[in-house]
């Protein structure tokens, strides 16, 4: 095993870890155990989880070491308890749960120490799979920690530099860029740290299309609300509008309005809403009635992917819009380096060779699109981790937000979630058909 994938491997472990700590450290234990919204667990459970995860796969099945705390399995098992009812349950408390998550992590690097990545060994350890597993899992949890920041009360615990103002070209961005018509390989057969539901890779025929050059920003989110989006029923789908009366929908969450002036409380601090800015915390049924209001539509994941990933002069799927490098603080918002999006046409030096930008960072972006599997699918490690969510009641985001990982940030990643879920950071861009003759 070159030792480079090693040290990748290492670093990725110490990075989440960093980065769970300080989410957590910045809490009393009080804080810690309180749960925030019925929505999200006491961050007490997720650190716990994180190691329970940790001890399971890759201390126990691919290091084939013997349990630590079998007896914890159970407590910390997501199908086993609904995120409303595990403050009840006899959770570790936060020193107990720090104790346990270190000790699992020792045992976690002697496994990474004697691993071999063989890519034709053990499919847990080739290519270091599970320990980018674990990793990606434990910054998946580390933003919905820091969800459950932004949905607390009382003050602010957590700060970081604003990001990058927009460059000087950014308002002269045309609207829409057109993606051409043609096929491009969707998912991937090669990223050894890829998750099930992005594999198989397979070749998917996109017609052309235009795509949004930016996220929707709160500027054009507040014209939608100003012309009456909300109460638009022609622009909502029935369940949307179902949702929206019973939910009482009339802004993106953590927004209200003083006067004249739109306001938004963000990691316990209020401001007002900034134009520039990616909207963000609107939930699918906001996210499409936007688009049916601007005489759009979502883009499907296919569409999105291709904008992120298809090079038309080398005619192949590159990892990222910008190419194949591991992005660096010029391409992208990402590991919550800043608290917030940055404002749209930020990062010009990630943009993708149609011209769009901020495909991956800023913001989660909804698709149209269902949560299903690739063709010729197989759930691996487990069936719980994409495939008992396949069907039409998840739909797909892309991209990622500003506290996304990059071990999590990839042209291929795909994320879910109820047509509902606004606590996500999560805003959206809109697309339409190109006309016969506009491109290819
Ligand atoms: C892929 C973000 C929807 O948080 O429910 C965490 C990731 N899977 N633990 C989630 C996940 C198992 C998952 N999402
Ligand atoms: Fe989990």
């Amino acid at each position: 095993t070159p030792t480079s994938a090693k040290s990748i491997a290492r670093a990725a472990l110490a990075r989440a870890r960093r980065r769970t700590l300080a989410l957590t450290e910045c809490l009393t234990d009080e804080e810690l155990t309180a749960q925030h919204s019925p929505l999200m667990s006491p961050l007490v459970w997720d650190l716990a989880h994180i190691g329970n995860q940790e001890e399971l796969w890759l201390v126990r099945r691919a290091g084939g070491r013997p349990a630590l705390r079998p007896d914890l399995d159970a407590l910390y098992d997501a199908f086993r308890h609904p995120r409303a009812n595990r403050p009840a349950l006899p959770l570790l408390a936060p020193d107990p749960a720090r104790d346990y998550v270190g000790e699992v992590r020792v045992r976690a690097l002697e496994v990474l120490e004697g691993a071999d990545f063989d890519p034709d060994g053990d499919p847990l350890l080739a290519e270091g799979f599970v320990f980018g597993m674990l990793a990606q899992h434990e910054q998946q949890h580390d933003e919905t920690m820091l969800a459950t920041h932004q949905l607390r009360a009382g003050p602010a615990v957590l700060d970081a530099p604003e990001p990058p103002a927009a460059p000087p070209d950014a308002a002269g961005l045309p609207g829409e860029v057109l993606v051409a018509a043609g096929p491009f390989e969707m998912g991937t057969d090669t990223d050894g740290w890829a998750l099930d539901n992005e594999r198989p890779a397979h070749v998917v025929e996109v017609p052309a299309y235009w795509l949004d050059t930016v996220p929707v920003t709160n500027a054009a989110y507040l014209e939608f609300i100003a012309d009456g989006g909300y109460d638009r029923d022609d622009c909502w789908a029935p369940e949307g509008r179902r949702h929206r009366d019973e939910a009482g929908l009339r802004a993106p969450l953590f927004w209200w309005r003083e006067g004249d002036t739109w306001l938004r409380r963000r990691f316990g601090r209020t401001e007002p809403v900034p134009l520039d800015e990616p909207v963000v915390h609107v939930c699918w049924y906001e996210a499409d009635a936007y688009a049916r209001w601007a005489g759009r539509r979502l883009p499907s994941e296919a569409e999105w992917e291709k904008a992120a990933r298809h090079d038309p002069a080398e005619g192949r799927s590159r990892r990222y819009p910008w190419g194949d490098a591991a992005p660096t603080p010029e391409h992208a918002n990402l590991g919550q380096r800043h608290l917030r999006p940055a404002p749209a046409g930020a990062y010009p030096a990630g943009a993708a060779p149609s011209g769009a930008r901020q495909l991956l960072g800023d913001v989660w972006e909804w698709t149209a699109s269902d949560f299903t599997a690739y063709p010729g699918f197989a759930a691996f490690p487990y069936r719980e981790y994409s495939e008992v969510f396949f069907g039409p009641g998840h739909k797909v985001l892309r991209g990622g937000a500003f506290g996304v990982d990059e071990v999590v940030a990839r042209g291929t990643f795909r994320n879910w979630d109820l047509p509902i879920r606004r606590q996500i950071f999560a805003g959206f861009r809109t697309a339409r058909d190109a006309a016969p003759g506009e491109a290819g």
